[in-house]
């Protein structure tokens, strides 16, 4: 019986290697991976006219990152970055200008991916071109000077950062600096664009009638706006007075104009220290420009008549073709004042 004895225990021991081995013996189990808590908080800040930081509450300690998604009004979701683990932060870069974005995140694992944060909204800046003269009468990078044969330098002057333009030491020069516009981005339905400038001019000059004018020429319409010195004007295509306002011109103001063509012609509006109701508004359709290439907008005046003189000053000039756009509607450059 003692020999059968070690038998049965030599195979009872046996017995229980192979069932170690096996893995039937009870062993410690790495936890089952779950899918991560979803973040919250999704918050969307445009930072500039093409870039956008989100910022998120991380509510997970088991994500392996983030899915970043975003879409534009009407279209699908599209991923379009992910980032690590415990990472709140993401810019979003090379964005379109004035246009609204939705965005919205979720973490993911092995286990799958959470769900979506809540979603953010957020509308890039404006994309202002922006001009504040300093140390040099020269026009703003994009525009040319008006008159290449008297060129601006010969009678303009700068003094603690404003530009004075003044013809009357040589009405033939007329003085102007002008941007050309692509023709093909002037078209009726596409075409919008803001203006706005801080400007004067003076008065109790024989023969001065202006302190600023702004003109647009295009294949389809011609007119503009002067800035006297009592009063400022609408002009049609021929120089018609279309409107007239009390505005004093020889007074710091900041000019607000905005632009659009639409089916009637070009339509256009002027908004005067910031105040979102315009002072003047209506069409610039009388005439077609008999200039029509290249087409451009100008600022200055082309008038050789020495009975129609102007002296003016410039502090700064802003301009957009995102859109026609409403004092408050948009933020302006940072350092800007509508307010003179
Ligand atoms: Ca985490
Ligand atoms: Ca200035």
């Amino acid at each position: 019986m003692k020999n059968s004895l070690k038998i049965i225990l030599l195979v009872l021991s046996v017995v229980l290697i192979a069932l170690l081995i096996s893995g039937c013996a009870p062993k410690e189990q790495p936890p089952a991976v779950t899918k991560p808590f979803a973040p919250t908080n999704l918050v969307a800040e445009a930072l500039s006219a093409t870039e956008v930081r989100l910022t998120w509450q991380d509510n997970s300690n088991n994500e392996d990152g983030f899915k970043i998604e975003r879409k534009k009004e009407g279209e699908d979701w599209t991923q379009i970055a992910t980032v690590e683990a415990n990472v709140t932060t993401f810019t979003d870069t090379g964005l379109n200008s004035n246009t609204k974005y939705y965005y919205r995140v979720k973490a993911y694992n092995s286990a799958g991916d959470s769900d979506y944060s809540n979603e953010a909204e957020v509308t890039t800046l404006v994309n202002w071109s922006v001009y504040d003269w300093t140390n040099t009468v020269e026009p703003p990078t994009g525009w040319i000077d008006g008159n290449l044969n008297y060129p601006m330098a010969n009678f303009c002057t700068l003094q603690d950062g404003i530009l004075k333009m003044d013809t009357t030491s040589n009405a033939a020069a007329t003085p102007s600096f002008r941007f050309n516009f692509d023709s093909a981005s002037c078209q009726p339905g596409s075409f919008k664009m803001t203006i706005v400038f801080k400007a004067k001019g003076e008065v109790g000059i024989t023969n001065v009638t202006r302190a600023w004018t702004l003109d647009i020429q295009t294949t389809l319409y011609r007119g503009g706006f002067e800035i006297q010195p009592t009063q400022v004007r609408i002009l049609n295509g021929t120089g018609t007075l279309v409107s007239t306002t009390g505005v004093t011109g020889a007074d710091w103001h900041v000019y607000w104009f905005t632009i659009e063509y639409n089916l009637d012609g070009l339509y256009a509006r002027l908004y005067v220290d910031g105040n979102p109701t315009p002072i003047l508004e209506g069409n610039i359709n009388a005439a077609p420009s008999t200039i029509p290439d290249p087409q451009f907008m100008r600022l200055g005046d082309t008038s050789t008549s020495t009975s129609n003189l102007y002296i003016g000053y410039i502090d700064w000039i802003l301009w957009t073709f995102d859109g026609a756009f409403v004092p408050g509607q948009v933020q302006i450059p940072e350092g800007f004042s509508l307010n003179p």
